[in-house]
């Protein structure tokens, strides 16, 4: 479609995504429809949008209007497998994501993350190197800011965004020059039939890259090294369990970036992030500014002063001997397991939350190892009971707040408390940014028993 000036797009989904694309398309003087399966009464922020001459179909998709339409945009949250959006498909209507259509608009190169885990820590820690470098760098994406407000501006140096597999099903032409697969571990198998179909969603940001583009590949992970073999664009490895010939490595002590004849070495002791899982993220954000040119110094001096994101492996207070911690973005087995490795001592551990469908097997071993007391919350409890029987001693809470006071009974000075929930938060928040404070609010309400 040339322009979208007159053209008919009706956009789907009106979260954050979707208004900034009904803002996009109504700026371009396209006729733009809003579609929801919430009530009218119910969206937020559509007022100014209304006045504007946005039009709405809510309380579901009005499968002939999509059907009618010159081109759907849609938002992450939506399925392609939505029955009204699959029928306009049939139908020949063409059906975009979010990121292409911003993506089309971007004339700075993109410098987009995916994986399983740490894309959003990744993701902060480019931006922050390419700002301290003093480039105009736009940091969003799946983080969010959506991408489309990226189009909404100009005078970008570069695009440093999260993707996630959601936004990539609808890509057609969306090409990043740097592209990174941090790991694939299960996840989301709530919306995907099968681990195949998560994995083919992911490699779709490579689909559009040429040898002109670059792949940051985590050659600790069989899956992503199997895969990246067959990629168009050149491969930078990154790996914390050695020193390679050429990309980023780890020495026990430095991170070792050797490229084009040159080494370089940075101390992690001079890092705030904590853990080998963010020496990889450090390891994979530093490419892209380093390939581009960006001084070692300033790459380096960005990334040590970054003390991490919220609600990742957040200290929340200590109390009577106790060390309680919010890990609320743990939203899938393989960051659990990663911060759970990550804890010396004995651990009662708070998870469950919506069940994205996953096997919990993965975490077997270091719940027989480190987990005192698994307390379960949320719709995932009884699966997640099941998985981990005979293990570690399970108890059961109906709310996160009666979580809390279960784990101040049982954990003995010493120990820690975890939040890391391996499961997403619909069931019982907005979000797992609420799940986290809420869990620090209770945490921060205990009194010392001293
Ligand atoms: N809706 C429909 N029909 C449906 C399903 C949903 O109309 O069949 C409507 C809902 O009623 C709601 C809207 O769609 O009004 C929500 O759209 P959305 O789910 O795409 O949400 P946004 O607010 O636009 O947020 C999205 C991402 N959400 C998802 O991928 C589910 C946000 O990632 C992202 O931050 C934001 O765009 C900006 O890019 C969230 C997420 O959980 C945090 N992402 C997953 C993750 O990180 O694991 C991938
Ligand atoms: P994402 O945006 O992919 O969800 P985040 O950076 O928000 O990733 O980190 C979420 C959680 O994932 C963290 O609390 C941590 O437990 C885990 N994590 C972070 N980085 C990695 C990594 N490189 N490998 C595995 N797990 C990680």
């Amino acid at each position: 479609m040339a322009g979208y000036s007159g053209k008919h797009v009706v956009v789907v989904g009106a979260g954050c995504t979707g208004l900034g694309l009904a803002r996009f398309f109504l700026d371009r003087g396209a006729v733009t429809t809003l579609s929801d399966s919430r009530k009218r009464e119910d969206l937020d922020g559509v007022t100014e949008l209304a006045q504007r001459g946005l039009r709405f179909d809510c309380g579901g998709h009005d499968a002939r209007l999509l059907a009618s339409a010159d081109l759907i945009a849609i938002s992450p949250g939506i399925p392609l497998t939505v029955p009204a959006l699959a029928a306009a498909r049939r139908a020949g209507v063409p059906v975009l994501g979010e990121i292409e259509i911003a993506a089309r608009e971007l004339t700075a190169p993109i410098i987009a993350v995916t994986g399983t885990n740490g894309k959003s820590t990744t993701t902060c820690l480019v931006g922050e190197i390419m700002k301290l470098w003093g480039r105009h760098a736009f940091v969003g994406g799946n983080l969010g800011i959506p991408l489309i407000e990226a189009a909404r501006c100009t005078g970008w140096d570069c695009i440093v965004a999260e993707i996630s597999s959601f936004q990539l099903e609808a890509i057609e032409t969306f090409r990043p020059r740097y592209g990174m697969l941090l790991n694939l571990t299960a996840d989301h198998l709530d919306r995907y039939p099968d681990m195949a179909s998560y994995v083919a969603a992911k490699l779709r940001l490579f689909d559009n890259m040429t040898a002109e583009d670059v792949a940051i590949i985590n050659a600790d992970d069989a899956l992503v090294t199997r895969h990246a073999e067959g990629m168009k664009c050149r491969t930078i490895a990154f790996t914390s369990c050695r020193v390679l010939e050429e990309g980023m490595g780890f020495d026990g002590e430095h991170i070792v970036w050797r490229h084009a004849g040159q080494q370089q070495l940075f101390p992690v002791s001079a890092l705030r992030l904590t853990g080998l899982h963010n020496i990889e993220n450090v390891m994979a954000a530093m490419i892209p500014p380093l390939l581009e040119g960006c001084p070692v110094e300033t790459a380096w001096q960005a990334v040590c002063g970054f003390g991490g994101l919220d609600h990742r492996m957040v200290l929340v207070r200590e109390l009577d001997g106790v060390t309680w911690y919010d890990d609320s973005k743990g939203t899938n087995v393989g960051s659990v397991v990663k911060s759970l490795a990550g804890l010396e001592g004995q651990v009662t551990l708070i998870a469950g939350g919506k069940d994205k469908g996953g096997d919990y097997a993965p975490l077997e071993e270091l719940v027989k190892a480190k987990v005192d007391h698994l307390i379960l919350i949320g719709q995932a409890a009884d699966r997640m009971q099941d998985s981990f029987r005979g293990m570690t001693e399970i108890l059961r809470a109906d709310s996160l707040e009666q979580a809390v006071d279960m784990a101040r009974r049982v954990t003995v000075a010493g120990g820690t408390v975890l939040l890391s929930p391996g499961c997403s938060s619909f069931d019982m928040f907005r979000s797992y940014a609420e799940r986290g404070e809420v869990f620090c609010r209770a945490v921060q309400a205990l009194h010392s028993q001293d």
